[in-house]
Formats: C-alpha cells, sequence, structure tokens
C-alpha cells in the first residue's frame, strides 16, 4: 500500500501520522486487524482527555519509572500496536531500565511474531524473549494465546509492563502476584482498574517522557523510589483522569459552534 501524503498544514498532521504508522504496522503484519480497531478506541479517548499529557499522567508515569527501578525482574510485554508506533523508545527504556522486551501477542500468528521481532531488531533489540524458538509456560485461568510467556521473561517477573492490554490477562497477572503496570486512554478499561500503575495517556507520548524520567529519576536514592510508588494511589488518579474527561466536554458544550471551530485550527 502507498502511504499517503499528510500536508504539512494539515491541523490534524500528528493524529494522521500516528494514524500512518498503524496501517503500515497492518501492512507489515506487525499490527493485527483487531489493533486497527483497538487504535480507533484509543483516538476517541484521546480526544475526551484533550489530546495531551495531564499533569496526573505524569504522576502515574513517575511511580512507573520508581516501580521499574526498584524491580528484581521488570519486564515489558510487546504487541503489534506498540511496536508500530514506539519500538525505538521501547528498545531504548528497555535498556536503560535493563527490562527485557517480551513479545506477547493476543492474535499470535507466527507472521507477526517474525514481522515484530524484526521490527524489534531494526530498532537495536538483542534479545527478545517469547518467541516461539523458546520455552514457555503458562499463565493460570488463562484460555486466550497470552496465557503463554517466557519463563525468563514475564513467567518470573516480579514488575510487569503491559500497555494497551487485554483485561483477562491483567487480572490473570495481578492474581500471579506480578505488578502491573499499563498504558490505557480507557481510563474504566478492566486493564486500567485492575493494574497497580495505570498511565491514562498516549503511548506514543508515553515512552519518551518516561526515557527522560529515568535519566533524572535513577540517581535518585532506593528509598525515596520506593517511597514515590508507595504514595501513588492509582485509584484517585483513575478518577482524576475520568475527571479531566468530564471537564474538558463539559466546557466543549458550553463552547459556540464558532469557537469549536477555533479551536480545531
Ligand atoms: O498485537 P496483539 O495481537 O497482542 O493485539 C493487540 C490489541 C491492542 C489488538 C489487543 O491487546 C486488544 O484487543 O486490546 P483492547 O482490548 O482493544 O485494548 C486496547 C486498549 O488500549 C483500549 O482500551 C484502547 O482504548 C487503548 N489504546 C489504544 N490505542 C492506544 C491506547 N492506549 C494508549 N495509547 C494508544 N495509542
Amino acid at each position: 500500500m502507498t502511504k499517503i501524503e499528510i500536508p504539512a498544514d494539515h491541523p490534524r498532521r500528528d493524529s494522521l501520522e500516528v494514524r500512518e504508522k498503524i496501517i503500515e504496522g497492518h501492512d507489515l503484519h506487525i499490527v493485527a486487524t483487531a489493533g486497527l480497531l483497538a487504535h480507533g478506541r484509543g483516538e476517541a479517548f484521546d480526544y475526551l482527555i484533550g489530546e495531551h499529557t495531564t499533569y496526573q499522567a505524569r504522576l502515574a508515569m513517575r511511580a512507573a519509572v520508581a516501580a521499574t527501578l526498584t524491580a528484581k525482574h521488570p519486564v515489558i510485554s510487546v504487541n503489534g500496536n506498540i511496536c508500530s508506533l514506539i519500538p525505538d523508545d521501547l528498545v531504548e527504556f528497555s535498556e536503560i531500565v535493563r527490562a527485557p522486551l517480551e513479545i506477547n501477542l493476543f492474535y499470535y500468528r507466527k507472521e507477526r511474531e517474525d514481522a515484530i521481532l524484526k521490527a524489534l531488531h531494526d530498532a537495536g533489540a538483542k534479545d527478545v524473549l517469547g518467541t516461539h524458538d523458546r520455552p514457555s509456560t503458562t499463565i493460570p485461568e488463562l484460555s486466550s494465546n497470552r496465557r503463554k510467556v517466557d519463563p525468563e521473561g514475564i513467567g518470573s517477573a516480579d514488575v510487569v509492563i503491559v500497555p494497551l492490554e487485554d483485561g483477562d490477562r491483567t487480572e490473570a497477572l495481578c492474581k500471579m502476584g506480578k505488578f502491573v503496570i499499563t498504558v490505557d486512554l480507557n481510563p474504566i478499561s478492566r486493564t486500567s482498574v485492575y493494574s497497580n500503575i495505570t498511565i491514562v495517556d498516549n503511548i506514543v507520548r508515553v515512552l519518551p517522557i518516561m526515557v527522560e524520567m529515568v535519566h533524572e529519576m535513577k540517581k535518585l536514592p532506593h528509598e525515596e523510589l520506593v517511597r514515590i510508588v508507595q504514595e501513588f494511589d492509582n485509584e484517585a488518579n483513575i478518577r482524576s483522569a475520568l475527571n479531566l474527561m468530564i471537564e474538558h466536554l463539559s466546557s466543549k458544550a458550553s463552547q459556540s459552534i464558532e469557537e469549536l471551530k477555533e479551536g480545531k485550527k
């Protein structure tokens, strides 16, 4: 498929560029067809939060970085959507926090695993877990493809970062005693409410910020990092994200059509 050139002055250029990446990822078998739908749902929630990183999302990111830096064995679960959107940031984050990348697909197909592995290698990843040639173990009580995990990865991890995740698996990971961090624009998805830390923001904005945060936070003493995790209140943070969406919509509801048009420029 030919890539569409988005005019430099198009008011929705950034969002359309991201959409093009997902479409391209689908053409390359990185993204599942259902991943296109998941992306559209994410776009809708991004509209509701005002398409920017909120203070609350930054608080959650800070707690997530602290939890990752204090973990014994943190692991990052990679699916098709995040691999197509932010491969370079994923590899960089994985390296600086020493958390291996594990491919873990809901809609598993061998050609998808191969395409994702290639994209991660192209982005500089050295060791990638979760591939079919590696040993696997299963998450109890889970029937989807995602029950298969790498024993050296998610299987033995204490902290698991699972952006854009399926709710059943998040619940199962929590039952196994894992500390779960997610990035999900829908603050009331099952994944969001089951996770220990929920970052309500777009993954394309989140990872570059978290990379920056690691550089600054890795100088902090261990006790300070532990305190940041302990003091983070996920329930309150999710409630704030919902309230921000409500406030954002109410402010739009009080604007005239002319003001709404102006806001779209
Ligand atoms: O690659 P696979 O086979 O592992 O499949 C990946 C998808 C994403 C298709 C699969 O995990 C899935 O079906 O996920 P869900 O249940 O649709 O959940 C995805 C969640 O991510 C939804 O709550 C979306 O609102 C949210 N989301 C979508 N795009 C983004 C996002 N959150 C943050 N940033 C995004 N860019």
